[in-house]
């Protein structure tokens, strides 16, 4: 079983790739839920919801987010009504945290109703959240510490970001699940997300690091960060802030102690060598996922690097 460490738009967009590269049912998405957030009274997993309906081919392609082709007649009301409409939810997107609120109200967990959406929802994949509980991403900002969301979206990032707080709450075992599955797995790659706010959740519940460096499975990141720079979001000043230097050397050096091989950019080839003094093995080829084909050899490149030495 292929496990895939996965964020957003990033690992979702990895995800299509890894999909065309290897048989469905190897594969299992652990995704982040610390950018998960109750508005409208209404609990709102963003990154979960992202991965979920980029793989049913349901997304915004153009935003990365949201359901393709939605209409807003509901957050138009909720704005007339006073309700907050900072966060743009569509109609249908609605649906999704409606009903995930009512199955959690009703004793339900997080990851019983992510593979009950993926499943009805026609996504081909297995979608773990990494916890089911709580573990909200805080950004401590100079206007104070606020919610991921709020500092991204609501502020648009405009804050001076001094250091980000990962609330990771509820015990190891609650995590049994995909714990097991770290130590079965046949490979076990990061996508290409945020390596503060979207891996780092990941990383950082208890006893994940030690699983990963304990498995079998090799375990390979793909960059997220090319030339210097991130392909979307917020992940360099966020790095800076926590003191992880915005390359692909940086990511490098954040996931060193459970990563065995990493895949760079060719912009960034001349890291290859300063990377491998870490003893990480690096992959260097074009990780700009412009299309389908694109996706799918950096799949393919990640995969065949967490197989390598397998034996
Ligand atoms: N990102 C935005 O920048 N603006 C939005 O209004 C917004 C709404 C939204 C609704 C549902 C959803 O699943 C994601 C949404 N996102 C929005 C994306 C989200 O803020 C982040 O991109 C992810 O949490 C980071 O991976």
């Amino acid at each position: 079983m292929i496990l895939t460490l996965a964020g957003g738009v990033g690992a979702a967009r990895f995800l299509e790739g890894l999909v065309q590269v290897a048989p469905v049912e190897t594969i299992t998405g652990v995704v982040n839920t610390g950018d998960d957030f109750e508005l409208h009274g209404l609990w709102i997993s963003p990154d979960c919801d992202i991965v979920t309906c980029t793989l049913a081919g349901l997304i915004d392609q153009v935003q990365g987010w949201g359901i393709t082709g939605d209409s807003d007649a509901c957050m138009e009301w909720l704005g007339k009504l006073g309700g907050p409409t900072w966060f743009k939810l569509g109609d249908r997107d609605l649906a999704l945290h409606i009903r995930r609120t009512a199955l959690l109200r009703g004793g339900a967990t997080l990851s019983t109703v992510a593979e009950s959406f993926r499943k009805a929802l026609g996504c081909p994949i297995r979608i773990v959240p990494m916890s089911d509980d709580p573990a909200p991403t805080h950004i401590v900002t100079n206007a104070g510490e606020m919610h991921f969301e709020e500092y991204f979206v609501q502020r648009r990032a405009a804050d001076t970001v001094l250091d980000v707080r990962l609330h990771a709450a509820g015990s190891a075992e609650r995590r049994r699940g995909w714990l097991e599955a770290i130590a079965s797995a046949e490979a076990i790659l990061i996508a290409p997300s945020n390596p503060v706010v979207s891996v780092g959740p990941i990383l950082a519940l208890a006893g994940i690091r030690k699983a990963l460096r304990e498995s079998p499975a090799r375990v390979v990141a793909v960059s997220p960060i090319v030339g210097g720079a991130a392909i979307k979001g917020p992940a360099v000043p966020l790095m800076r802030a926590v003191g992880i230097e915005p390359s692909a050397l940086g990511v490098a050096r954040a996931y060193s102690d459970v990563l065995d091989g990493i895949v760079i950019d060719q912009v960034d080839a001349d890291l290859a060598a300063p990377i491998g003094e870490l003893g990480i093995q690096v992959a260097v080829t074009d990780t700009i996922m412009r299309g389908p084909a694109e996706k799918a050899a950096l799949a393919r490149t990640a995969l065949e690097l967490a197989r390598s030495h397998n034996g």
